[in-house]
């Protein structure tokens, strides 16, 4: 398998979990800029939507959408779904929500957005993130059983962080509590980006 990533990008939820899930892949950084790979192919010609994640799986079968390559995940791994009759339903709902609604809300954050839209967005970002809060009463987003959706969380709330987004101190223990994985350390360090609290600020 191969991921196709971008640097501290919503990648890195997929990074996350294939980790988790211990399925060996190999990850090839594209610039999302100029859409060269790091081995200078021309990205558009592999992926025509232009972003990232790509997983490209052994068989040549290529899947994007951060929705269906986590669900892939999960599929190939249950444990990161949460379990009962409508375990996979919950994931893909919750999956959905990070994508459409929380990912979909830091968009003028990462474009040229004037300082009011910017406001905008931090505001409609936290009040997203407050619909999650209330879902959290227990370690992760569906109880006891960390999941894909705590990969991509993590992403956001770590973009969240870098474009000084308020959170709430439960968000924040969930962050430093997944910080702690190590999963997410390897994926960390992988991206080189910093994996303590303290380098982070
Ligand atoms: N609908 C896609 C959106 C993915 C996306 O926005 N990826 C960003 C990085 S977080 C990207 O590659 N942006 C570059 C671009 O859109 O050209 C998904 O959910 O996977």
């Amino acid at each position: 398998m191969k991921l196709y990533f971008a640097t501290g990008a919503c990648s890195q939820a997929s990074r996350i979990s294939l980790h988790e899930a211990g399925l060996a892949a190999d990850f090839e950084r594209v610039d999302l800029k100029t859409k060269i790979t790091e081995h200078g192919s021309d990205y558009r010609a592999i992926n025509p939507k232009g972003y990232v994640p790509m997983l490209v799986l052994d068989d040549g079968n290529a899947i994007n959408e951060s929705i269906a390559v986590l669900d892939y995940i999960a599929d190939r791994e249950p444990k990161l779904r949460p379990g009962g009759p409508l375990g996979r339903t919950r994931l893909i709902e919750m999956l959905t929500y990070l994508s459409t609604e929380v990912h979909a809300a830091f968009k003028p954050l990462f474009h040229d957005a004037s300082e009011a839209e910017q406001a905008k967005a931090r505001e409609a970002i936290a009040l997203r993130l407050g619909f999650l809060e209330n879902q959290l009463v227990d370690l992760y987003l569906f109880g006891t059983r960390f999941t894909v959706a705590d990969a991509y969380l993590f992403v956001m709330l770590r973009w969240a962080k870098g474009f000084e987004v308020p959170l709430s101190s439960r968000l924040l223990s969930y962050f430093d509590r997944i910080l702690e994985r190590d999963s997410v350390r390897q994926a960390l360090t992988e991206e080189a980006l910093a994996v303590t609290e303290e380098a982070m600020a």
